[in-house]
């Protein structure tokens, strides 16, 4: 059995039912790693004054890890620069909040030639190789530029952006073009892989035979293997004393009114204002509603040294603070806003005593929330998940109650229909979301890249012979 050898950003290793803030995806690899006998190569998170490419070994949680500190300037230009205001924004369709400087362009470039360089010395042959997410684009093309002929997958964890955004960077080729050097590239969904098609059949001149894509000789499958949710992990917390406790919390301070959830990563792309816009068209529109409800914002904040991400933060604190200051009563406060986050098993129990799940983004490659919602509901008494058509859950998802985020109307519309949606309903369509969430859960997503990136391909889509 071949190893395999994951890389991402930052590395995680994580045990499963460990009770942490680490997400289903540090869990599935952890789990796929620990079966391969493989390593987790990735930044540390420390800062050092020179690189050196020295690597530190560590075991966690049963899962060898391999990483190395960056430099002040990497931090800088690579992480908080190409990859949080370049590439995040334009693969979230934030054209307006792109920022493009050479500086940033040259420390991603410089950071991936540093991770090929380190990396390169652990890797054995027949390793399937298997890096995570838009920070490390080109680091398949330098492994290849290096001698390796490894398989060599790629996943996104993003949307990819309508080539008409693409084409604002100016080496979009480049590093377009870089990602046909693996084997495999994974999806979330077809509307992101369609776009990516669309991208290099344009403007690269590349050619598309069933799931491949062909360019200079080389063969690349792209693959839709949407994400899922460590779902048997995350659905263990029922019953644990966390769970109950944050759910019973919530509940006795409710006093019989209904909790409508957001749970999200303080973000631009998640669609915090415009939620906010449209809990305040319903009180508005639905005066008999007031009182009667009430949203619990959580949302810790994320890339904090970033200009755009404090501006939301004020944003928010202004909206939040409106809307109490106009609606609340000596005993009524609509908004619980709250900047810090929560163990796993007490979000378990925030999301059983909330009756309804707002995951509202304008655009998102997946959303987990979204998942985790589901997850939490008793089967008998579920709540309603409304949810944006721009998230890539609403694919899997679509017995929710699916939005359109950019339209306060309609989501305070839907709001509404939530909270009096009948029982038989409510049960109709959870049942139908929680199948999805369980058989497509984590494990399998996990296994079905490896699968492709193994070399297996999929019978109605071998490409023919020439
Ligand atoms: C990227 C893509 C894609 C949030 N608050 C707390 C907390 N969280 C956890 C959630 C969830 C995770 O963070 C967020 O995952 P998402 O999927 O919603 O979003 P991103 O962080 O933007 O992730 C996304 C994902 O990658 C995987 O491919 O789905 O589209 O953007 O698990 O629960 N966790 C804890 N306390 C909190 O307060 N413990």
């Amino acid at each position: 059995m071949s190893r395999l050898i994951a890389i991402s950003n930052r590395v995680q290793a994580a045990q499963a039912g460990e009770n942490s803030n680490r997400g289903g995806l540090a869990v599935a690899l952890s789990a796929a790693l620990r079966t391969s006998n493989g390593i987790w190569f990735g930044w540390s998170g420390e800062q050092t004054d020179e690189f050196s490419g020295q690597i530190t070994f560590r075991r966690e949680a049963g899962v060898a890890t391999a990483t190395i500190d960056l430099e002040a300037q990497d931090i800088d230009e690579y992480y908080n620069g190409f990859a949080n205001r370049t590439l995040w924004p334009l693969f979230h369709y934030r054209l307006d909040l792109t920022e493009i400087a050479r500086d940033f362009a040259g420390g991603y470039a410089r950071v991936n030639a540093r991770f090929a360089n380190t990396v390169a010395p652990l890797l054995e042959p027949d390793d399937l190789i298997w890096v995570h997410d838009y920070h490390l684009m080109p680091l398949g093309k330098g492994l290849r530029d290096r001698g390796f002929a490894n398989r060599l997958g790629f996943f996104l964890h993003t949307p990819w952006p309508p080539a008409s955004l693409m084409v604002s960077l100016p080496n979009h080729r480049e590093l377009v073009a870089s990602l046909l050097s693996y084997d495999v590239i994974g999806f979330h969904t077809a509307e992101w892989r369609d776009s990516f098609i669309d991208y290099i059949t344009t403007h690269l001149n590349a050619r598309i035979e069933g799931e491949f894509a062909h360019l200079d000789g080389r063969m690349t499958r792209l693959l839709i293997c949407p994400i899922g949710l460590d779902a048997t992990e995350f659905m263990s917390a029922q019953g644990t004393e966390a769970a109950l406790q944050a759910e019973q919390r919530l509940i006795t301070s409710a006093v019989g009114r209904q909790v409508i959830v957001g749970v999200d990563r303080l973000d631009y792309s998640k669609g915090l204002q415009e939620r906010f816009l449209a809990y305040e068209q319903l009180l508005n529109t639905r005066p008999d509603l007031r009182e009667k409800v009430f949203m619990l914002q959580i949302a810790p904040p994320s890339r904090g040294d970033v200009a755009s991400y404090q501006q939301i933060r004020a944003d928010l604190n202004s909206l939040s603070g409106g809307i109490n200051g106009e609606f609340a009563s000596i005993d009524w406060v609509p908004v619980r806003y709250v900047n810090k986050g929560y163990a796993r098993e007490e979000l378990f129990g925030i999301y059983r005593a909330s009756r309804v799940g707002l995951v509202t983004p304008l655009r998102d490659g997946m959303n987990l929330v979204a998942k985790e919602y589901v997850a939490a509901q008793d089967p008998q008494d579920p709540g309603v998940l409304v949810l944006s058509r721009f998230a890539g859950a609403s694919v899997q998802l679509n017995a929710a109650l699916i939005i359109n985020p950019h339209s306060s109307e309609d989501m305070a519309d839907a709001i509404a229909r939530a909270l009096t949606m009948p029982l038989e309903e409510r049960k109709e369509r959870h049942a139908a979301m929680l199948k999805s969430v369980i058989e497509e859960d984590v494990r399998w997503w996990s296994e079905k890249f490896i699968e492709a990136l193994s070399g297996e391909e999929p019978q109605e889509s071998r490409p023919k012979l020439a």
